[in-house]
């Protein structure tokens, strides 16, 4: 048999398998393609693929003798058991030093389980984020690869070539080790919960507070994406303001039922957030916000029988438009500082070193993310890849600095007008929170102790004879408990 000349193989011919695929043979690779049902192989050659250096697969065996060593191959179907029962598939037929990508939105203690089960066999097992949906597997997608280094070695110019490029740079480098792909994938998604929702607290304060139009709105949004808000969300946020029902030529979202979907991926960023002790508001209230956007009989029945006030008048406009571009770049910052503080401590709890500028750059184009705003977040952590907080680089501090009075003013009208506005808030409030040294968790501390016995230290300075210094103290605050504390764990 003549030597194999697939360079990778790809299984999954859905719309992001077979896109990804077509973007590879643009960049001079040779695709061996493989789908569960066969029939998709056929079709897709006979389709798009015609022509181009794409072979077609009739069995797991087949994709793997077309491939050059070590073999390289893309999963790209649906995660969870699909991608176990592939792997499984495609065992028998792999070499040590073969490597294994799963592109698909796994979570991230399946991709460490994986890796560690196939590093075992020697396969090289590789958990990369693809964002960027359709056009992005098709264009240029953001990749986030991380698993067993040696792996990068062989697949870096392939991922590098289809990846989207930003100022002419990859939007793909090395994330990490084990899942760490597939974590930053998952904070990238988290991300984009929070990014959208605090556009839908925009749009709902100009809608409801301003009474603009849709037209009116989709032209502030125009002028912001020209803006430090120019992103692609904004971008698309804009078309759908101005986009008309043909048949009737009135603004077509406004005739969406007000329920939101959800995947599970910002879910996975809260439950994460939670499970290491970071204050992750803003995913957390993104995530809250499309629940209770779920449950619309109940807001329907509510509606009826709880009241709030009226929105406030607005007179000043322009004013109004501005305070509100403020107080959503400043929540954004707020946004972004909270998804990096997760990714520095999962990094500390999981082992891994992870690469933050790539992060960022990996996120600065291809992504449902992408924001020129990003390329700012990757210059703050090219000059100092350990800075401990966004917040504390000197471009983000003035940013937030000066946005502050606008960001106060808008969240005190959606206050004032009973407009919700969780996200706004939550940044708000976690900013406070972050820049006060003093927190009333002295009160709470004391609750603890007065209950339940929990114990609490003192505050430098301030030790005596009765509160000892270094000590976990108990007082019997009614003079009718004992003395005896309980054991002290976090939960
Ligand atoms: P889907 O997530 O819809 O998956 C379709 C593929 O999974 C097909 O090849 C299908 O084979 C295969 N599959 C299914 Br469904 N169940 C299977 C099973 N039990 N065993 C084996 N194969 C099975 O496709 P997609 O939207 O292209 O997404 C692919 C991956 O990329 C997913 O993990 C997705 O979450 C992720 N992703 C998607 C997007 C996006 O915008 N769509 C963006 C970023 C990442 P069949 O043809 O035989 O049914």
């Amino acid at each position: 048999m003549s030597a194999p000349t697939g360079d990778i193989g790809l299984i999954g011919l859905a719309v992001m398998g077979q896109n990804l695929i077509l973007n590879a043979a643009d960049h001079g690779f040779t695709v061996v393609a493989y789908n569960r049902t066969v029939a998709k192989v056929d079709e897709f050659l006979e389709g798009e693929a015609k022509g181009k250096s794409i072979i077609g697969a009739k069995s797991i065996e087949e994709l793997c003798k077309n491939l050059k060593r070590p073999r390289r191959i893309i999963l790209l179907v649906k995660a969870g058991k699909p991608v176990d029962a592939f792997i499984e598939q495609l065992l028998p037929h792999l070499e040590k030093g073969d490597i294994i990508i799963d592109g698909g939105n796994s979570h991230f203690p399946d991709s460490n389980r994986r890796f560690e089960e196939l590093n075992k066999q020697g396969i090289l097992f590789v958990g990369s984020g693809v964002s960027g949906g359709e056009e992005g597997a098709r264009n240029g997608p953001s990749l986030m690869p991380g698993g067993h280094p040696d792996a990068w070695p062989h697949i870096k110019e392939i991922f590098q070539s289809i990846a989207a490029k930003s100022d002419g740079e990859p939007c793909c480098d090395w994330v990490g080790d084990a899942g760490a792909g597939h974590y930053v994938k998952m904070v990238h998604n988290g991300i984009e919960y929070g990014d959208m929702q605090l556009i839908c607290e925009a749009y709902d304060l100009m809608k409801r507070v301003g009474k603009f139009t849709n037209k009116e709105m989709g032209d502030v949004f125009a002028k912001w994406n020209k803006g430090v808000l120019d992103s692609f969300l904004i971008e698309i946020t804009r078309d759908i303001l101005y986009f008309n029902d043909p048949t009737d030529n009135t603004p077509l979202l406004e005739k969406i039922l007000d329920t939101a979907g959800q995947k599970g991926t910002g879910k996975w960023t809260a439950i994460n957030a939670l499970d290491l002790g970071m204050p992750v508001t803003l995913i957390g209230e993104a995530v809250f916000s499309r629940c209770l956007s779920a449950i619309k009989d109940e807001r329907t029945t509510a509606s009826k029988k709880l009241t709030g006030p009226e929105p406030v008048a607005i007179t000043d406009k322009q004013q109004f438009v501005d305070d509100l571009e403020q107080a959503l770049y400043a929540s954004k910052i707020i946004s972004y500082a909270q998804g990096f503080m997760l990714i520095r401590e999962a990094a500390k709890e999981y082992g891994w070193k992870l690469n933050n500028p790539a992060i960022a750059l990996m996120w600065r184009g291809g992504c449902i993310i992408r924001s020129v705003f990003l390329g700012e977040i990757t210059s703050a952590f090219r000059e100092n890849p350990d800075l401990e907080n966004l917040l504390f680089h000197p471009f983000f501090n003035k940013a937030i600095t000066e946005a502050q009075s606008g960001w106060r003013s808008t969240i005190g009208k959606a206050v004032a007008s009973g407009i919700p506005v969780p996200a706004f808030t939550t940044a708000l409030s976690f900013y406070d929170g972050y820049r006060s040294e003093v927190l009333p968790a002295n009160l709470l501390q004391a609750q603890r102790d007065y209950f339940g016995a929990h114990t609490f230290q003192v505050l430098p300075g301030k030790e005596n004879d009765f509160l000892k210094k270094g000590e976990w103290i108990h007082v019997n605050w009614t003079g009718r408990g004992g003395n005896v504390s309980a054991s002290t764990y976090d939960a």
